[in-house]
């Protein structure tokens, strides 16, 4: 439903998870815009609680927020409106994860990375500022989710419950996304969205501004939003509440995906995937198969499980149910783990590798030329309907989009050896899983397509990856 406001003929999201400013206007350049990829979620923009936990900085801290100044582990104000301006520039879009149910918890420190002190016992943040009386009283911790007022006035995890149905709160909020707004964002990740009141978010949305036409966007454009509503089917809050205001997380793509992909629901059952599963409306729905708290928390697909993740990030690009979104991790083992820093406990850059992956910690999936090149499939696609579904009853899948892309995958105990309608026009094309298409040459699998439309398939039970796929038009 909402416009995401990219360019035409792109798809896709990649959350760029702790990265520097400096680091994500470059990445835009010499990858994201060359390889198609519609926008970029950044970490929370605002001044946070410096967090250390025995002698480490954590990722969370960046989830307490001592002011709405830019200034924080990823960079300056400066270099977040040098960001905005080069990723626009190449027509990558940049969406700001914006959090403000609440302040921080109560801890022993109360630095915030721009330099901000609070008090949190008295509720009193200076840098914003708030005072005890923009806040949620008496204060109470969200324990019952099947108490719907209990879980937007209480606090989520003790963390300092802001009260939004303060004109004032309204009114301090409304000018941080507006700050971003004039600094050239399209759009935002709500932060845990359910624990608001979908009133007091619709007001806060109607007051927000046009997007920056300097930044490249129409005079009309609204913001992009897309709201953290966690929503597994069993409780009172329900992501319906919240998509007329705008999109909507889908968590159980994730969860159910992990069930197919790792071979414990037999795939053919995808036939139907979409709200026939009870996800949520195409149109409202946000989809991806791990985000920064799932990839640590629950049970879902990750990095760590990559053949099962490639496949079932590749089956949700080259579906057309909801709008993608890729993860882009850095490697931990500890789940408070921050991101890759320095003595001086700065952020390090990702260096690149002359195959086009990460080092310095830095594990960059949406540089893996399995998940990339999906990227590329489903922005040639386009809008294009599922056709020629095959299954073989159980744990091998094909189908096609339109007459223009198809995907195979096998992920069953025995090989893959069919002759299948792809849809495609005659030709001989390269598939962009085990390899890439660099013109003359296909340094993948070749797939031969034709006049029929018909194509040979093998893959094997083994194969490095369970699927294979070919499309039209440009690859990347
Ligand atoms: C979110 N969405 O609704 C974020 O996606 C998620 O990453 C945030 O939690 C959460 N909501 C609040 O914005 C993370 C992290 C928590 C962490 C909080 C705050 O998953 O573990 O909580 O950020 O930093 C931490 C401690 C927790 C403590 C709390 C308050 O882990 O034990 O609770 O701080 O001090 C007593
Ligand atoms: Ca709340």
């Amino acid at each position: 439903m909402g416009d995401r406001n990219m360019l035409p003929n792109r798809t896709t999201i990649v959350h760029l998870f702790e990265w520097k400013w400096t680091d994500i206007a470059d990445e835009c350049e010499r990858f994201l815009a060359p390889k198609g990829f519609g926008g970029v979620q950044i970490s929370p923009p605002s001044e946070n609680l410096i967090i250390n936990l025995n002698g480490q900085r954590t990722w969370y801290e960046r989830y307490q927020v001592m002011s709405y100044k830019l200034t924080t582990r990823s960079g300056s104000r400066a270099e977040f409106r040098n960001m905005t301006r080069r990723c626009n520039k190449v027509g990558v879009r940049i969406y700001a994860d914006v959090v403000v149910n609440h302040m921080t918890g109560s801890q022993a420190n109360n630095k915030g990375t721009g330099g901000s002190t609070a008090n949190f016992d008295k509720y009193d943040y200076p840098g914003v500022p708030y005072n005890a009386s923009h806040f949620h009283h008496p204060y109470c911790i969200i324990s019952n989710y099947n108490n719907a007022t209990e879980v937007r006035n209480c606090q989520l995890l003790g963390l300092k419950d802001l009260n939004q149905t303060e004109e004032y709160v309204r009114n301090k909020i409304v000018r941080y996304f507006n700050k971003l707004i004039k600094l050239g964002v399209a759009g935002f990740r709500v932060d845990a969205a359910k624990h608001m009141w979908p009133n007091d978010l619709r007001e806060i949305y109607k007051r927000l501004y046009n997007l920056n036409p300097a930044f490249g966007f129409a005079a009309d454009a609204r913001p992009y939003i897309y709201q953290e509503v966690i929503y597994y089917g069993n409780e009172p809050i329900r992501s319906e509440e919240y998509t007329p205001l705008g999109d909507v997380t889908e968590f159980r793509v994730g969860s159910e995906l992990k069930n197919v992909f790792r071979g414990q629901n037999a795939m053919k059952w995808l036939v139907n995937w979409g709200p026939q599963w009870n996800l949520a409306p195409s149109e409202t729905a946000l989809v991806f198969i791990d985000n920064h708290d799932t990839q640590r928390s629950d049970d879902v697909l990750t990095y760590k499980e990559a053949r099962a993740y490639k496949a079932a990030i590749a089956f949700m690009l080259a579906h057309p149910y909801g709008n993608p979104r890729v993860m882009s991790s850095y490697f931990f083992t500890d789940s408070n783990q921050g991101p890759p820093a320095d003595d001086n406990e700065n952020i390090v850059s990702p260096s690149i590798n002359d195959d086009d992956t990460c080092g310095n910690g830095w594990v960059c999936e949406h540089r893996w030329r399995q998940i990339y090149q999906m990227v590329a499939f489903r922005n040639a696609v386009e809008k294009a309907p599922i056709q020629n579904w095959w299954d073989n009853g159980n744990k091998q899948i094909a189908f096609g989009r339109g007459g223009r892309g198809f995907i195979v995958i096998n992920g069953d105990v025995t090989d893959l050896n069919q002759t299948l309608q792809t849809g495609l026009p005659e030709g001989l094309y390269c598939d962009i899983i085990t390899g890439k298409n660099l013109g003359v040459e296909c340094t993948g699998r070749k797939i031969s397509v034709g006049s029929d439309g018909r194509a040979y398939f093998f893959i094997s039970k083994d194969a490095e990856d369970m699927h294979l796929a070919i499309h039209v038009g440009p690859e990347s």
